[in-house]
This record gives C-alpha cells, sequence and structure tokens, in this order.
C-alpha cells in the first residue's frame, strides 16, 4: 500500500514536473519571434523618437547580434509610408522609412535576415507593401466563444467578462497578461499586419455600446504603437437595438443621425479607428434589404458616417440566402448592378472562392466585375474546412493559388491599385491556446497571411521556408527541408481525402467529418449531395452553360471558356464545373471511379507520409510540441482513412462498381462512417489557463 503510493507520488510528480519544464521550455507561445542578442549591439535613432521607434530599438536591442544600427526617417517621392530600406555596408546597417512604422518593419525584417542567415556585411533591400490595409478578421464573441475558431477562446473577449463584469471592472488583457499584449501585436507587426477586427460578423448589436467600445479603445491603445488599427464588426439593427430606435432604415433621418452620432463617439474615444466590418442580409443577419433597400443605401450610411474621420466599410459579399439555384452565381449577381453607386470609402468584402472556404474552390468571379468599386479578398486562416485544428494544412499554397488564378484571369492587381482603398483579411486562427493556434504548425498560417498580405507575389514555398527557419531555428538543413516539404504537401492531401477532383462540400455538420449522403429535410443548398449530385450514372455539379447553371460565363472568357470545356477543365476542378458519367476519363487516363479512389488513397498515403517525417524530427523538436503535432498527424491519418471509406462506399451503392486492386479495403463500413461522430472528442492542447493551473 505504502509502495502504492510512493510510485503514484512519484508518478505525479514526474510527470508535474516533467508538464511544467515541457511546457515552459517551449510551449509555442513565441511564435516566429524569437530572441537572440548577446545584447551587445549599438543602435542609433537618426529621429525624432515616438512609442513606435522606442519599440523598433528595444527590438533591436534584443534580437540584434551584428554592429551599428542606424534608423532614420527620410521621406521619399513615391515612397509608400510603410515602405522601408536596409542596407549594410560593412556591417554598418541603416534602416530608412517615410514613417516611424516602416522603422519598425524595418527593424523586424532586419531580426528575421538574421535568423535566416542573410543579413551579411554588404546587402540592400527596399520592401514596400502591395495591400495598404492588412487586416485579421476575428469572430470573437463577447461571450468569450470564437466561431470557427479552434485554438480555445476568444483572446479579446472573456468568457465571464461579458456581459457582467463588463464596465468598472473591464479589463482588456488580452489572453489574461498585460505581457501578451505585445506578443500579439509584435507578432502581428513583424509580419506586417497592421488592422484587426475585434469581433465576430455575425455581430452582437453591443458591440456599439459604450461599455464595449471602452474596451475597445484600451486595445486601440495597446495596438497602436505597433502600427495596428482596430476595426469593428456591427450588427445592421444597432439603432434599433441599442439606440431604441424604431427602425434601422438607411432613408430615415433618425437612423442616419445615430450613425453618424455613433461614429463620432468613437473617435473621441479611438481616434485612429479603422471602421466597420459588416454581414448583412445573410444568413439571417439583418440589411438594408429588410427595408427595401440595396447594399449600395447600406453600406453608404455608415460610409457617409465614417467619412469626416477617414473611416472605411467593409461590406461583405457573402450573402448566403441564394436567390439563384447555384450558390457560386450568388455574390457577383448580388452587386455586379450595383457597381458606382457605393462610396469611395466603401470596400465590398469577398472570399476568395464562390462557395464557402472549400479546401480549393476556382476565384469568385465578382471579383473583377466591379470597375468603379473597390474589392477585397476575405481568406480563411482558420481552418474550418481543412480539419481544423487537427489536420495539417498550410494555406500558403492556397492563396499562391488563389493570386495566380486573379493575377492572370481577373486583373487582380490593376483593380486594387485604382480603388482609394487596397485591402485584404483574413479570419485569424488565434485563441487562448497556449500556442496561439491550437495546431502549431498552424502558425505558420498566420505568418504566410501576413506575408501575402504584403507581397501576393511572393511564393509559398519560400514563406515556408522563413517561417521554418524562424521559429525552429536549430535544425539542421535536412530537418529544416524535412518540415518545408511536409507542410507544402499538406494542404493537397487535405484536398486529395476531402475534395478530389473539385467534389466540394461533402462535410457532415460540423464541416469536420465526411457527409456524402446527407440528405436530410433542411435547405438544399446546405447539403452533400445537392453538391455532389451524384447517381447510379455519375457525379459532378454542372455549372456550364451549355447544360447547366452557367456560372462559367461569369467569368471573364479567358477563364470560362477554359473551364466550361471538358477537354480543357483541369482535372482540379472537373466536378466543380461538370457533371460526368462514373466512365468518365480524367485527364490522367483513369475514370472518375478510378481517379476518386486514386486520390483517396494518395491523400491517406501523404497524411502517414506526413507522419514519418514528422517522427524523423523527433529530438530536434521541443518534446511537448513534438508530441503534440504527432497526436495530431495521428489524427489527421485516421481522418483521411474515415473520409475515404465514407465517401467511396456511400458512391459505390449508388453505381455498384468495384474498388480497383490499388485501394486499400475499407476499414469500416458504411453506417459506422454514418455514425461516426469523428468531430466529438477532437484533441486539442491546453489553455492558457489549464496551464497556468498545472504550474
Ligand atoms: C461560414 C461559416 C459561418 C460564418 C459564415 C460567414 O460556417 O460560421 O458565419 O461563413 O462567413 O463559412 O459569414
Amino acid at each position: 500500500m505504502i509502495k502504492k503510493n510512493l510510485i503514484t507520488l512519484l508518478l505525479t510528480g514526474l510527470s508535474f514536473w516533467g508538464f511544467s519544464m515541457g511546457a515552459h521550455a517551449d510551449d509555442g507561445s513565441r511564435l516566429w519571434l524569437q530572441q537572440s542578442s548577446k545584447g551587445d549591439a549599438s543602435i542609433y535613432l537618426r529621429t525624432k523618437s515616438t512609442p513606435t521607434t522606442d519599440i523598433a530599438v528595444q527590438e533591436l536591442k534584443d534580437g540584434w547580434n551584428g554592429g551599428q544600427v542606424n534608423l532614420e526617417i527620410k521621406k521619399q517621392k513615391g515612397m509608400k509610408r510603410d515602405a522601408f530600406t536596409i542596407s549594410s555596408k560593412n556591417g554598418t546597417v541603416t534602416i530608412s522609412s517615410p514613417s516611424d512604422i516602416g522603422l519598425l518593419y524595418g527593424a523586424y525584417k532586419l531580426l528575421q535576415l538574421q535568423t535566416v542567415g542573410s543579413a551579411t556585411a554588404n546587402f540592400s533591400i527596399t520592401e514596400s507593401p502591395f495591400h495598404d490595409i492588412r487586416l485579421l478578421n476575428h469572430w470573437d464573441n463577447l461571450d468569450g466563444n470564437s466561431e470557427r475558431g479552434y485554438a480555445g477562446k476568444s483572446i479579446f473577449w472573456k468568457v465571464q467578462g461579458f456581459p457582467r463584469t463588463i464596465g468598472e471592472n473591464a479589463t482588456a488583457d488580452i489572453r489574461n497578461n498585460p505581457l501578451n499584449n505585445t506578443a500579439y501585436a509584435r507578432a502581428n507587426a513583424s509580419v506586417g499586419i497592421n488592422g484587426a477586427v475585434l469581433n465576430n460578423v455575425n455581430a452582437s448589436p453591443k458591440v456599439l455600446t459604450t461599455e464595449v467600445l471602452r474596451m475597445a479603445s484600451q486595445y486601440a491603445n495597446v495596438l497602436r504603437p505597433y502600427g495596428i488599427r482596430v476595426y469593428l464588426a456591427v450588427n445592421f439593427s444597432s439603432p434599433v437595438v441599442v439606440g431604441g430606435l424604431k427602425t434601422a432604415d438607411p432613408m430615415d433621418k433618425e437612423v442616419q443621425n445615430w450613425w453618424k452620432n455613433k461614429a463620432k463617439e468613437i473617435y473621441s474615444m479611438i481616434p485612429d479607428f479603422g471602421g466597420f466590418l459588416v454581414k448583412a442580409n445573410s444568413e439571417g443577419q439583418p440589411g438594408p434589404m429588410d427595408y427595401g433597400r440595396t447594399h449600395a443605401d447600406g453600406a453608404n450610411l455608415l460610409a457617409r458616417a465614417l467619412r469626416p474621420y477617414g473611416g472605411i466599410v467593409m461590406w461583405r459579399a457573402f450573402i448566403n440566402n441564394p436567390t439563384d439555384p447555384d450558390r457560386a452565381k450568388q455574390a457577383r449577381i448580388e452587386f455586379e448592378h450595383l457597381d458606382g453607386q457605393f462610396l469611395d470609402n466603401v470596400i465590398i468584402q469577398v472570399k476568395n472562392g464562390p462557395i464557402d472556404f472549400q479546401p480549393r474552390e476556382p476565384f469568385n468571379a465578382l471579383f473583377d466585375a466591379l470597375h468603379k468599386t473597390a474589392e477585397m479578398p476575405e481568406f480563411q486562416i482558420t481552418q474550418e474546412y481543412l480539419g481544423q485544428a487537427n489536420h495539417l494544412a498550410y494555406l500558403g499554397t492556397m492563396w499562391e493559388e488563389f493570386f495566380k488564378e486573379v493575377m492572370t484571369y481577373a486583373n487582380y492587381k490593376q483593380n486594387q491599385l485604382r480603388a482609394r482603398y487596397n485591402a485584404i483579411a483574413g479570419v485569424a486562427n488565434t485563441g487562448t491556446d497556449a500556442d496561439w493556434t491550437g495546431h502549431p504548425l498552424a502558425q505558420s498560417n498566420w505568418y504566410a497571411f501576413g506575408r501575402m498580405a504584403w507581397n501576393p507575389d511572393l511564393d509559398a514555398k519560400s514563406i515556408a521556408d522563413e517561417w521554418v527557419h524562424l521559429t525552429y531555428p536549430s535544425l539542421d538543413d535536412k530537418q529544416h527541408a524535412t518540415l518545408v516539404s511536409m507542410l507544402m504537401r499538406s494542404r493537397e492531401a487535405v484536398v486529395d481525402y476531402e475534395m478530389p477532383i473539385g467534389l466540394h462540400h461533402q462535410f457532415g455538420d460540423s464541416h469536420y467529418a465526411p457527409g456524402a449522403w446527407d440528405n436530410r429535410p433542411i435547405r438544399r443548398d446546405w447539403l452533400p449531395v445537392f453538391y455532389n449530385q451524384a447517381d447510379a450514372n455519375g457525379i459532378g455539379f454542372d455549372r456550364t452553360k451549355a447544360t447547366g447553371t452557367d456560372n462559367t460565363s461569369q467569368y471573364n472568357p479567358e477563364f470560362g471558356d477554359m473551364v466550361e470545356d471538358i477537354r480543357t477543365c483541369p482535372d482540379k476542378y472537373l466536378l466543380w464545373f461538370h457533371h460526368v458519367s462514373w466512365n468518365h476519363k480524367c485527364q490522367t487516363g483513369r475514370t472518375v471511379w478510378e481517379e476518386l479512389c486514386y486520390r483517396f488513397q494518395n491523400g491517406i498515403n501523404e497524411a502517414r507520409q506526413l507522419q514519418r517525417d514528422w517522427n524523423s524530427l523527433e529530438g530536434a523538436i521541443d518534446p511537448d510540441i513534438f508530441h503534440d503535432v504527432q497526436v495530431r498527424l495521428m489524427t489527421q491519418t485516421r481522418d483521411a482513412e474515415w473520409w475515404k471509406d465514407g465517401c467511396l462506399l456511400y458512391f459505390q451503392t449508388l453505381h455498384g462498381m468495384s474498388f480497383p486492386d490499388f485501394l486499400e479495403p475499407p476499414t469500416h463500413t458504411l453506417d459506422e462512417c454514418k455514425n461516426s461522430r469523428l468531430n466529438v472528442g477532437l484533441y486539442r492542447s491546453p489553455t492558457h489557463e489549464e496551464l497556468n493551473k498545472v504550474r
């Protein structure tokens, strides 16, 4: 008995020790911001100091291992405010920029070059952002939850903090720890992100109460020196719910005054407030159409209120109340005819693809449909449809594909440059988990978003390479290459087992597990069977002009004609644009049925390869992080197997063909797949609170 207790005690002690030591060693919370300085650099500020230059100087003191660095403000004609030059001559480095924030960006860049190994004695670089407004959208609710957040709770709003203690007791402490305020701001500034929408697009009207605005202003104070502006998502009914008015009709004088006064109040608290993000008349949210008005009437109402202060309105084009039988056409149908009616401080915010953040989508046909209205892409950094925080899916490759497509087929750059405001947004994957993003390797997506928002010409591989250098600087060359290659292959693996050859939206309820058979009596266009259109003869959603919904002619002919013609439509979009027979020959020479089997199997093989690759890094990565990722990769492989069995067994019930020899026989029955509840008990890493308790 005594012996047993002793052993238990020992074991508890050991695991406690092991856990806290491990967590202390590296819990992932430092992100890509590793510090390495010997602390003897000479940093000279050749300009008046500001809170922002103070940070730049401090970052260099903490991190720079070379000799002297000079920081100087230099206005140059045609140079953007955020741009900077770094030049190093015989080891003396000068960072110059037209603004203090440009100096801070330059300082972070210099430190990154040092870690990557390219801050040599003589070099010179100039960097200038392509997008002027580079935003994170946090889908965080005031009650502390985060919509489609898989990394714990909201980093901004406390679970218990709203509405109970809001007001006098409210503190704006990001992640309950004042030190972490700067971690969030530093991480963003280090990749050039310069704005944050602090709350969910499904916005609570309470966001515009004075109490919440006061909290937002505290965040603004913390973020301002890092060049980050605060924005809020607002509910179109706010004048009714918060203001007590009878209507929110944009043509009503009282409503107009209410927004004007609200803007005045906001700017008295947050002088550099960025503006509003609005989801209107979509998925049950109120909007101008409730009053027989248009999107332009609604957006302009808010734009007029913010205009005197330089604020913008980001009006979302994700209108998920389809009037057309094909949801992919909706955004363009809703907005094209309104071109020219929006004020120039309105930007239409468009999801990259026309359906909803699937692992692969062609670009939304609304890009390039508006010629007098600004548009901005919305990416989803949080992996709602890509295995959430369980699967590895580096999204740099997806965004690179998007930029290539819109630059080739939709005049992306020209359109951005002609607009008064040139912006881009990403739905954040941050939460209260110790490592911020749930999956430790999903930090790469936050990083990649910032880098591509700055420079959409960057390739995903070089960003992955940078991120691995910065986050795991102690890997040797071979290990480094292994991790970069894992990132680079990861998203295609997810595509293979979740949406091979353009088959899309096959998700069950939680947007996690397969649901290809799902045919419940709910809205048709929410159901997998609607998107797969599978029966005994064939599969795929016909969006052609010839026989389908004619989504293809919404595109510029160069792209539209290519995907319309089944001979030139790339396999990756085959079932997105075409309904084909199971025996149709793909470009690979395999039939559609064989190709689907081949892709699902490949997805599984790739997931297993990710496991093997990761295992080869054991000992080179902090043990806690190593173990954390190892468990998630195991889950990913398990899920890939369920996806294959679920989808293929279901399709087989329709056509009765046998499985090709190369396919591993199923290990689950279709009934098991239907009841798999894969999303229950998702693995997640400990939150800050839990870690603190253990400590
Ligand atoms: C869908 C999400 C939902 C969001 C919606 C949106 O499932 O949670 O509210 O998009 O973007 O992808 O508004």
